[in-house]
């Protein structure tokens, strides 16, 4: 099977242990095949999380290299100040439309420890930072696709199969969440618009791996009260997202980030995507075709 530079991106909590497993696994099966180098450069990780420093969550898998880590929330910052910013920076005349109905007055959650299992929550903070995000994966793609890269992952091919020549050009993207948090769930689908941003290539080579809520019935109980819905909210904007009209259109790509709009339904954000909704014993494959437009972002 051939090797493809793959940028591999896991929002909020469920998304970063994934990749820090994964990143962890990978080199281990790299190094018993006589590879001596780290992970190679053609193969990028990202976990962007509310919470404003990466830390283990109880998880024993190591962390991932600082700069493979966006928090989105500097310490100290608080959820009101964020929203006014938010507003002031977004006309007057669309306030209603942009933000009625979702996003909260006000919290108590300190968001620099994460969303607080409020998906609302985790999704203003990733409005509000948009453009970290897009720079962020950027500088991941950077990375990924530099001078050298591509010689490196021959050699992992080589050492892999035998054959160096067992390697694709086309850089895939995976994004990586939970449907059951705050963080994850509140920034998937923001996250998936920013990377069309970088290449728009990635509308039609982005896979989805969305773990259900199911996987956190070993939570408590008491602590698993909004889990319903935030999963209900992230399932009803993908759903919206595959039934919006002109979903088989070609259509033009954005250049730059902006959101998605869950009142408009105009853009799931992910194009032809392979979505997988992962649970304990069953895996749902849904082919997701958006539409895609280049209105003003809103907020
Ligand atoms: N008590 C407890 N809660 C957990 C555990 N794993 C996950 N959760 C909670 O289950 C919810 C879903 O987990 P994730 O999808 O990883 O959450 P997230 O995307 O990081 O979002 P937030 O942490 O809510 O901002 C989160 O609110 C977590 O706090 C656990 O091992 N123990
Ligand atoms: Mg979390």
């Amino acid at each position: 099977m051939a090797l493809s530079p793959v940028l591999i991106v896991g929002a909020g909590g469920s998304g970063g242990k994934t990749l820090r497993s994964l990143r962890q696994t990978l080199l281990r099966r790299l190094r018993a095949k006589g590879w001596h180098g780290d992970i190679p450069a053609a193969w990028q990780f990202l976990e962007i999380d509310t919470v404003s420093v990466q830390s283990r969550e109880g998880f024993p898998a190591d962390l991932l290299p600082p700069e493979d880590y966006l928090g989105l929330v500097a310490r100290d910052t608080q959820y009101r100040g964020l929203r006014e910013a938010m507003q002031q920076r977004t006309p007057s005349a669309i306030h209603l439309g942009a933000f009625g109905g979702w996003l909260p007055e006000d919290t108590e959650v300190n968001i620099a420890q994460g969303a607080g299992q409020y998906r609302t929550i985790g999704r203003a903070v990733g409005l509000t930072q948009l453009s970290r995000i897009a720079e962020k994966l950027s500088r991941s793609y950077a990375r990924m696709t530099a001078g050298g890269a591509a010689a490196e992952l021959k050699e992992v091919a080589r050492i892999l199969s035998g054959k160096s020549d067992q390697v694709n050009d086309q850089p895939i993207a995976i994004v990586v969440s939970s449907v059951a948090g705050g963080s994850g769930a509140g920034i998937f689908l923001d996250v998936s618009e920013a990377l069309k941003s970088i290449n728009p290539d990635f509308a039609k080579t982005t896979h989805t791996f969305l773990y259900g809520p199911d996987v956190f019935t070993s939570v408590p109980q008491d602590l698993r009260d909004q889990i319903p819905a935030n999963v209900l909210g992230s399932i009803g904007e993908i759903v919206s997202g595959v039934w919006s009209p002109g979903l088989l259109e070609q259509q033009p790509v954005c250049t730059k980030p902006r959101a998605w709009s869950p009142g408009g339904l105009p853009d799931l954000g992910l194009g032809a995507t392979t979505l997988l909704v992962l649970r304990m014993q069953k895996e749902f494959p849904l082919l997701i075709r958006s539409k895609s437009t280049c209105q003003p972002a809103s907020p």
